[in-house]
């Protein structure tokens, strides 16, 4: 695989209005991303995606985008993201937009010139049909629930939307349409910018005919994801959005990308694939259901390991994956892989160090790095985010009782990764001196940045302990590049493999389980499937043990520390050890 300058980093994912507010109107901004910079880089980020900011009536939290040209003031200035870019730069982080391109507001004047004259040049911009027989051209549901077709008033024709329908498609089988959006991506990469996080993105190719499809549910409907199944040669829009724009920027782009299939990986993240990386999302899908989130089921430790260890495999050779455990549209990490009793610092632990050592570019979502949980909302007024109000109504409609579908959604809400940041145990957590726009984690009276960042043994320790043994160059070449090598897979509740690299060997082995383990070592096999019985073993980090420094010194001494004895290695419960073998 070509070496590329960002796979040895660490990434960042932030969700600017719940950051850090620099002027006291509860709303997160960019001011205050440019605060944190040096937070961010001490903890050792290189590259940092920042979800949108341009402006926007905030829909969908910025992902309906009004204007891509202009910041949103609610989030800043251009003077203020253009400093961003430089303090960021200064500091050797990279900074990824979001670029939301499958759809854009209804409050661009694209839009509003569309409406104007549904036949003009501008109608050409999005999808307008007219209506079949007095219903909507096709019965193709939104992700956020009911028809992806608004009417049109005063006209017999409809927009599609799959998203909110304050979200229009863009038309991409339109030319002109694809151009002005090279021109824009072209406009933001000459100002800087390291590249975009690319939202949505399969959504851009749809079906050639717009027609009915099986309904999957008493609404006549049919689920988006099996609609595209129907619609191929997305390759073609992709590959010249490649060649008009990021490989001449030579840009970092990162998809968001579910559902490929092992030949398309190729295609997508290959070498000339369309983007450089894409987004490991298939623990984040396991237990998912078509028929809703009350139908959903929480993966088990065991699903998330399979789970992870397809994906290294289906990857390896082909491409770079991104890993992540949480994201903005996902439940906080550590409230949805590990089970109810394994819910503190030492599972959270244990399962960062299972997702960080995996092969490809890990991504922490903002708070996941101090063991941020999931929202405390007592009621479904406290939500804000349009897919938790639908999924909400959705659970009444099949018959849950109002506390069940309460506690449904407060499991799977994208809210739950939305609250605040939580800097420190002041008023408002350190986030704003005035009303944050979502309600606060009470939890951060314990869990906050400052407590964290101050204790030996905390979660953001493990995770700046992690941080710096991806960038020890005695180890940086084995994790950055190391075959990952599923080993132990019989033991349950074990999850454990092998980074093999040309002449080193890391293991990474953790314990799920609230029992006291023994594996034995001896049973570790090579890619060879050579029996391999472990000479000298080294303890590069332990999970239980208070870490702050001293990963980076010699191993002097540390191999008494292992708790291997004649090839059996014991680990306590939520235990987590690197090792080198
Ligand atoms: O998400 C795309 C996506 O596929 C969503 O359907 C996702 O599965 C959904 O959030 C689940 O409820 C991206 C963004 O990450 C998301 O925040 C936006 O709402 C969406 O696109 C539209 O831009
Ligand atoms: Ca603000």
């Amino acid at each position: 695989m070509e070496r590329k300058w960002w796979h040895g980093k660490v990434a960042y994912q932030i969700y600017p209005k719940s950051f850090k507010d620099s002027n006291g109107d509860g709303i997160g901004d960019i001011p205050g991303i440019i605060e944190k910079l040096d937070y961010l880089q001490e903890l050792g980020i290189g590259v940092l995606w920042i979800s949108p900011v341009y402006l926007s009536p905030c829909a969908d939290q910025g992902y309906d985008i009004a204007d891509y040209y202009q910041i949103d003031p609610m989030f800043g200035t251009m003077a203020d993201m253009d400093r961003l870019l430089e303090e960021a730069k200064k500091r050797d982080i990279a900074v990824l937009m979001d670029l939301v391109v499958n759809h854009c507001s209804d409050e661009h004047v694209w839009f509003q010139k569309a409406l104007a004259d549904p036949d003009g040049e501008y109608g050409q911009y999005f999808y307008i049909e007219e209506g079949k027989n007095g219903n909507p051209p096709t019965n193709w549901r939104s992700y956020f629930g009911g028809s992806v077709w608004e009417p049109i008033p005063g006209t017999d024709k409809y927009y599609l939307h799959l998203f909110h329908k304050k979200q229009p498609d863009l038309n991409w089988r339109n030319p002109k349409l694809r151009e002005e959006i090279y021109k824009m991506v072209n406009w933001w990469l000459d100002k800087g910018l390291a590249g975009f996080r690319l939202d949505a993105i399969i959504n851009i190719r749809k079906p050639l005919v717009f027609e009915d499809y099986p309904a999957d549910r008493e609404d006549g409907l049919c689920d988006m994801g099996q609609v595209l199944e129907h619609a191929s040669g997305i390759g073609e829009y992709l590959g010249e959005l490649r060649d008009q724009t990021f490989r001449p920027h030579d840009a970092l782009t990162i998809g968001e990308v579910f559902n490929v299939t092992d030949e398309e990986l190729k295609e997508f993240i290959g070498e000339n694939g369309y983007f450089s990386s894409m987004f490991d999302f298939r623990q984040t899908l396991e237990g998912k259901s078509l028929l809703g989130w009350y139908d959903c089921r929480i993966p088990t430790p065991e699903d998330y390991k399979w789970c992870c260890f397809k994906s290294q495999k289906n990857s390896e050779g082909v491409g770079y994956l991104a890993n992540i455990i949480e994201n903005h549209d996902e439940p906080r990490g550590v409230s949805h892989y590990l089970l109810k009793e394994a819910q503190h610092e030492d599972g959270k632990k244990l399962l960062a160090a299972m997702y960080f050592m995996l092969k490809g570019l890990p991504f922490i979502y903002q708070g996941q790095e101090l063991g941020m949980e999931n929202g405390a909302f007592q009621s479904v007024d406290e939500l804000e985010d349009v897919s938790s109000l639908d999924e909400y109504r959705r659970c009444l409609e099949v018959g849950c009782d109002e506390a069940q579908a309460l506690k449904v959604v407060c499991h799977y809400s994208r809210d739950n990764a939305r609250t605040p940041y939580q800097w420190s145990d002041e008023e408002q957590a350190g986030f704003t001196t005035g009303t944050p726009w979502l309600k606060l984690n009470p939890n951060y009276r314990r869990i906050n940045a400052k407590e964290q960042m101050a204790r030996r043994d905390s979660v953001y320790a493990w995770y700046r302990a992690l941080i710096r043994l991806r960038n020890n160059p005695e180890y940086a070449e084995t994790i950055v590049y190391g075959e990952t090598v599923p080993v132990l897979t019989a033991e349950k509740d074990i999850m454990a493999y092998l980074r093999s690299g040309e002449n080193q060997r890391l293991l990474v082995i953790g314990n799920f389980d609230g029992e006291s383990r023994k594996v034995n070592l001896s049973g570790i096999r090579n890619e060879d499937e050579r029996t391999t019985v472990p000479g000298a073993v080294k303890l590069l980090l332990n999970s239980q043990k208070a870490v702050t420094e001293e990963y980076d010194q010699k191993a002097q001494g540390r191999e008494k520390e292992c708790p291997v004895d004649q090839g059996i290695l014991t680990l306590a419960p939520y235990q987590a050890l690197i090792l080198e073998v």
